[in-house]
């Protein structure tokens, strides 16, 4: 066991669902949190009361950091994305050692980014891996998921995820805000590797499980993570029903994502219902053509339309850019900073901008790499990728001019490009 001293609970705890005999299969699923990482490990949040309800095996779930002296059959590493400090084949070998005996297998979004290659190679060093969804791999004989009876999450795996906080220097317990209701999405923007385009819904019965045992953890807000929250407003309104007839609330405690396709009278009375703080709406460019090129269907006028539409319905609109995709010019990202600064007045917290992370197994990538193929993979608050059209010096002062607070702002939640995180250095 690790010899870290376990902060207390908080006092409300959450229903403990799944249960398996003593003697069943011990699997172990860890997870790599990225450094200041503050959010919820969805995949293994997901997995773990999954395979205990349809396998009826014992499940463990812990950060990297936080890895168990105990004996395992199987050893699963989800991984997401691997930041530059990590190299997940070393990670895979070093299970290997640790746990020997145990079988090692990797999944995660990380692994549908590689080739067959890679994957074979892999293989060849004796690990598993799993490419695509989880719940097959360890639940063979339902090779279909069952979104319809999908278990909630279950309060042991966010016992043992602990925290890092950075004021008090101490690992505490904090379950983080992130949900999401469905999985898939429908689109294809040319920056993002999405690997499953059709859309499957969980229950609002199972949404509501999880914004549940959040709360009851002591979760301030609930974030949606799906980017098509408010593609059915019929399962939101299934979702804000179940919440009442729980006596839940999460009116002005919550945030998620809208699309602008998905702008209409009849979402946005849905949107209001939930009377969020805050609505995230992938925009990226402010530029016809480049709107173009990040395969996104829109212009940048109905981008605007939407989103004064729903500023003109009272709600809190925190539009998203993406910066220096491939093809991005000093006269792109003008009209880029143009459109923001015509939203600007009403918006209460600006506009969140990052820098484009080109991803293995996109069109973006591909563009990438023929146009400057000297990049690495990072969080999308450093400069990993310039276009021959820019500079870093260029990126640094547009992202900045497209975030400044206006003079008179003093809201501590409008996000300037300085703060809180570090910006890189040119
Ligand atoms: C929601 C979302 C987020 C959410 C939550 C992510 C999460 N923890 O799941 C937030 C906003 C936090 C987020 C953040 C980031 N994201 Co994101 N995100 C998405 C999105 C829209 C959906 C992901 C999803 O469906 N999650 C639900 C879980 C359950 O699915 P899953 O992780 O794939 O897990 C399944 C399988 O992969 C498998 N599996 C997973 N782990 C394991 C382990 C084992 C052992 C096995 C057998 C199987 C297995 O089983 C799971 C269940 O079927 C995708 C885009 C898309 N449409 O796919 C991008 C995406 C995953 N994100 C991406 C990126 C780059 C990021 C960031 C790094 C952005 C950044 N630069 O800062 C951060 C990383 C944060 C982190 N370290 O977790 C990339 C990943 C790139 C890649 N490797 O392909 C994607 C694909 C978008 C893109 N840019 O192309 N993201
Ligand atoms: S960026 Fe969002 S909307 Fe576009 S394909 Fe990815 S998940 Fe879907």
């Amino acid at each position: 066991m690790s010899q870290i001293k376990r902060p207390a609970r908080p006092a409300r705890t959450g229903p403990l669902r799944a249960t398996c005999p003593d003697d069943a299969e011990r699997i172990l699923l860890v997870t790599r949190r990225v450094e200041g990482e503050t959010r919820n490990p969805l995949a293994l949040l997901d997995l773990a009361p999954y395979i205990r309800r349809y396998a009826g095996k014992h499940v463990e779930a812990y950060y990297w950091e936080d890895l168990p002296n105990r004996s395992y059959d199987v050893v699963g590493l989800s991984i997401l994305q691997h930041t530059a400090g990590d190299d997940p084949t070393a990670d895979l070998l070093f299970l290997k050692e640790r746990y020997g005996g145990a079988r090692i297998v990797v999944g995660g979004k990380w692994v549908d980014t590689l080739c067959e290659g890679e994957r074979e190679a892999l293989r060849d060093a004796g690990i598993d891996v799993c490419h695509g969804q989880g719940e097959p791999y360890f639940v063979p004989d339902r090779p279909v998921v069952d979104f319809d009876h999908y278990p909630a999450w279950d309060l042991r795996e966010l016992q043992t995820f602990m925290g890092w906080d950075a004021e008090t220097q101490k690992l505490v317990y904090r379950a983080r805000p992130e949900v999401m209701s469905t999985r898939g999405c429908p689109f294809n923007c040319h920056f993002c590797h999405n690997t499953e385009r059709k859309v499957k819904f969980f229950s609002p019965e199972r949404t509501v499980d999880n914004i549940e045992l959040l709360l009851g953890q002591g979760c301030p807000e609930i974030w949606f993570q799906d980017d098509i929250f408010t593609l059915r407003p019929d399962r939101m309104d299934a979702i804000d029903r179940e919440l009442g007839m729980r006596g839940l609330s999460i009116k002005g405690a919550c945030k998620f994502f809208c699309h602008i396709n998905y702008v209409n009278e009849k979402s946005i009375e849905t949107m209001k219902l939930f009377d969020p703080k805050e609505i995230q709406i992938g925009v990226e460019s402010g530029d016809d053509q480049m709107i173009r090129r990040l395969g996104k269907s829109f212009s940048s006028e109905k981008a605007h339309a939407a989103i004064t539409k729903l500023l003109d319905a009272g709600l809190h609109v925190y539009p998203l850019f993406l910066l220096a995709y491939p093809g991005e010019t000093r006269e792109s990202l003008d009209r880029t900073l143009a459109f923001i600064n015509r939203l600007k007045p009403r918006l209460h917290k600006g506009a969140w901008v990052s820098y484009y992370q080109p991803c293995k197994g996109t069109a973006g990538w591909s563009e990438a790499t023929a146009r400057n193929p000297d990049f690495d993979v990072a969080r999308n608050e450093d400069i990993t990728y310039v276009d021959p059209n820019l500079t870093r010096e260029m990126m640094i002062d547009y992202r900045r001019r497209m975030m400044e607070r206006p003079a008179g702002v003093t809201d501590p939640e409008w996000r300037t490009a300085e703060g809180p995180s570090p910006v890189l250095t040119a």
